[in-house]
């Protein structure tokens, strides 16, 4: 297992609309735990491969309290959401990509999912509040979108130039 680098903003891989995966093999739940050694090690509750630069259509989330004994790791391949609720939910989102900026997005609350397990089974989940949340933007991801679309063009622009001059900075340095 390895920690890999978390690709940020404004690097364009971001941007691009991962593909699907066809079999599960060793180098597939290889790539699934080494997602989950660098979502826990970031820290944070959900991860896309793309945000490592692998674009596979491959998300894992544990949103486990960091002082609980057990984690609960789930790892979800071509999760695709096939309902969404008319109720919505406004939650304060954060982005590894993007990091230390949080602001709150509006999304539908409830949505179900169907995915591929890491058995090759396909499976079903029901998911509302920080799950519902969270599965919403990872694969939002795996399409290219980041939660910064959903904000107002001003505060878009303002973040996304942040990124840029810190990015030319470091690549001056
Ligand atoms: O996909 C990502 O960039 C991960 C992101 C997931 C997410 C968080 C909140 C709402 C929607 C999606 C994060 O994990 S940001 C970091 C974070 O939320 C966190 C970090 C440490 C402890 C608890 C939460
Ligand atoms: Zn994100």
């Amino acid at each position: 297992m390895a920690i890999r680098p978390l690709v940020i903003l404004p690097d364009s891989v971001l941007r691009q609309v991962s593909a699907p995966v066809d079999t599960i093999t060793p180098e597939i739940k290889s790539l699934a735990a080494d997602m989950l050694e660098t979502m826990y090690d970031a820290p944070g509750i959900g991860l896309a491969a793309i945000q490592i630069g692998v674009p596979k259509r491959i998300v894992t989330i544990d949103l486990s309290k960091s002082d609980e004994a057990e984690k609960a790791p789930m790892v979800f391949v071509n999760p695709e959401v096939i309902w969404t609720s008319e109720e919505t939910n406004v939650h304060e989102e954060g982005c590894l990509s993007i990091p230390e900026y949080y602001e709150e997005v509006e999304r539908p609350a409830s949505i179900k999912l169907r995915y591929m397990d890491l058995d090759g089974k396909s499976q079903e989940i029901a998911a509302e509040g920080l799950l519902a949340t969270c599965l919403q933007h990872e694969v939002d991801h795996l399409n290219g979108v980041l939660f910064i679309d959903y904000l107002s063009r001003l505060k878009r622009e303002r973040v996304t130039k942040r990124f840029a001059k810190v990015a030319k900075r470091e690549s001056a340095a």
